[in-house]
């Protein structure tokens, strides 16, 4: 290659010399390192958009709640027992009873709600509730349990 050099100026001739080398070496590296970096944004919308995607299909089966109301929560009656006993729930979520045994069974809250009272769900019906206040719900079944701590119990903690 040429030598590029203009007489009589040294320090000109020592820039130009300088600046060589660091435009080759700068050259071949700049290329992968472009690829790298558009496969790292790609990868980061990806992501994204994928996670956006799951999102959208996760909170459907919501039952229609719109888009500020969370998924609701299922819990099973079977073999005498809720199931799950004790779970937690945000502000406004919707809880699910359903009743898998083949004999009645009730919802009824210590604070006074419930699903209509003894045996007040007969095998395969289900009974839903909104839950809007923050607090802890102790529930039992009252065909099931004398109290709110034996037997077929159950607790919904709400937090705000
Ligand atoms: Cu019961």
């Amino acid at each position: 290659m040429a030598e590029e050099k203009v007489p009589g100026y040294p320090r000109l001739n020592r820039r130009l010399a300088g600046r060589g080398p660091r435009t080759r070496s700068i050259g071949p590296l700049s290329v992968p390192l472009f690829f790298f970096t558009t496969a790292i944004i790609f990868f980061v919308i990806g992501l994204l958009v994928g996670g956006a995607a799951l999102g959208g299909t996760f909170l459907q089966p919501g039952g229609g709640a719109g888009r500020q109301s969370p998924v609701g929560v299922t819990v099973v009656e079977k073999n005498v027992q809720f199931v799950p006993a004790n779970i937690t729930i945000t502000v406004g979520q919707t809880v699910t009873w359903v009743n898998q045994d083949p004999f009645a069974h009730d919802v009824t809250f210590q604070a006074g709600f419930g699903s209509g009272g003894l045996g007040s769900q007969g095998p395969g019906q289900t009974w839903s509730y909104t839950f809007t206040q923050p607090g802890v719900y102790p529930y039992r079944c009252q065909v099931h349990s004398p109290d709110f701590t034996t037997g077929m119990v159950g607790v919904v903690i709400e937090k705000g």
